[in-house]
């Protein structure tokens, strides 16, 4: 069986091909720093957007034409999609795919029944992963749709709620290390509030750092290794969600003696919404050793809201690629398209024109920071502007040798601070662009 008949492997055929179903900068084996392309990206796919969006929206119905759903909410239904998904997977020649337990098999009618449900689906990804070597960048539970969740779940005023996710969580930590997950996933879902008349934080904030010692400790017991990973975003189904940017993860992560076991996964859609540019996300993450994977996607600068579009702009794939490369590359993390085609794209064919197009845009940009790394154009910079601190009072400083009675006499004997230099913002912005016309 194939659902996509017309649809070839896609191969590396150059900057110069005018075949829309061919990378043009995507050469999976090609070098960068030393890595392959492959390995330096870690491309993965989402089954959510790519296999369970039906291009719905809050004014009409969805458009996606999908010939291989038969439109039952079936196992077997769910099995064949998970073939589906392969057969996309390896013709995008993508090493990775992420799931939700509820993206990948359908709910039951009580708890035993979704796990059982979620077995029996996964036994098919197993196999499929095995046949295609495609394997999991991780897994994560879907703790938002069920209306059970609406006041959130590690968060939610019921504890009830809270021991029905830790159940879920469970068995999606243990179905993620049975397929090789490489990472686990919290994104907050609902975990935030609405109005503080009816919100007691605190109490809200320490059930969710119970909740994740619990998966810490569950994760010891079966012997799943992969760094936890929580995904920022500020708003979205709530007003005000608890993991709202790096910073306030982070912050929550060290309060609760948990940073030892968790990293970050960065979405650019979710740091637009939080008044960030992904580049700082990523940067803010990385000085604090906390940089795990990447949600590749952007959002619409005219729109509010999360609208997961496919990034296929080099300006911003070439600022992330610099920042992951200079925090040291993503280690188990990947560049995984938390992204969904327009309701317009309705056809299976735009699923592979999208995911084209965005893995030469991270390509492109991969492969211009690394020319301007190599050629120093930025660091260089940074280093001379920084260059005050390497000696004299500045080194002093740094190495905790002076204090405010050793400043205010080497000043007073000084009597002004020394002339500042430019920061040269315009010149470095035309710098980069020089990087984009040559490659
Ligand atoms: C929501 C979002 C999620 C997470 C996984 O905005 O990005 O799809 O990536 O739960
Ligand atoms: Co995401």
């Amino acid at each position: 069986m194939t659902a996509f008949p017309e649809i070839p492997r896609i191969e590396y055929e150059g900057p110069d091909s005018d075949n829309p179903l061919a990378f043009r900068w995507y050469n999976p084996d090609e070098l960068v720093e030393g890595k392959s392309m492959r390995d330096q990206l870690r491309f993965s796919i989402v089954y959510w957007h790519t296999f369970r969006g039906t291009g719905s929206d809050p004014f009409g119905p969805g458009t996606a034409l999908r010939p291989w759903e038969d439109g039952t909410d079936s196992v077997d239904n769910a099995c064949r999609r998970a073939r589906v998904a392969f057969e996309l997977f390896e013709k995008l020649q993508a090493p990775f795919y992420a799931f939700h337990d509820r993206d990948v098999a359908p709910e039951g009618a009580s708890l035993r029944e979704s796990n059982d449900n979620l077995d029996a689906v996964a036994d098919v990804l197993l196999e499929e992963q095995k046949r295609s070597g495609v394997k999991l960048l991780w897994g994560t539970a879907n703790l938002f749709s069920n209306p059970r969740f609406m006041h959130g779940a590690a968060t939610s005023c019921n504890a009830d709620v809270f021991a029905y996710a830790a159940a879920q969580v469970k068995k999606a930590i243990e179905v993620t290390h049975r397929l090789g997950g490489e990472n686990y996933v919290f994104w907050g879902g609902r975990e935030g509030y609405q109005n503080l008349y009816n919100t007691d934080m605190k109490r809200e904030l320490d059930h969710l750092a119970k909740f994740f010692h619990m998966a810490i400790d569950h994760a010891k017991q079966i012997g799943f290794t992969g760094p936890f990973l929580i995904e920022p975003k500020p708003k979205e189904p709530t007003k005000h969600q608890y993991d709202s940017d790096a910073a306030a993860c982070l912050n929550f992560l060290r309060q609760y003696d948990l940073l030892d076991h968790f990293k970050l996964n960065l979405e650019t859609n979710h740091a637009t919404l939080a008044g960030h540019t992904m580049m700082h996300e990523l940067d803010y993450a990385g000085i604090q050793g906390a940089l795990g994977s990447i949600d590749a996607n952007t959002g619409d600068l005219l729109l509010g809201w999360d609208t997961d579009q496919f990034a296929t702009d080099y300006y911003l794939t070439t600022q992330v690629m610099l920042t992951i490369l200079k925090h040291g590359g993503l280690a188990s993390g990947g560049v995984n398209f938390d992204a969904k085609v327009r309701r317009e794209s309705f056809e299976p064919i735009d699923l592979f024109y999208a995911h084209i197009g965005s893995m030469d845009a991270f390509a492109k940009g991969l492969k211009i920071a690394a020319a301007i790394r190599a050629d120093n154009a930025l660091d260089g910079f940074i280093a001379r502007r920084y260059a005050s601190w390497d000696t004299g009072v500045g080194a002093e400083i740094e190495a905790g040798r002076a204090g405010f009675a050793d400043l205010e006499k080497y000043m007073l004997e000084k009597g002004e601070a020394d002339a500042n230099v430019s920061g040269r913002q315009e010149r470095l912005e035309a710098v980069v662009n020089r990087y984009l016309d040559r490659l």
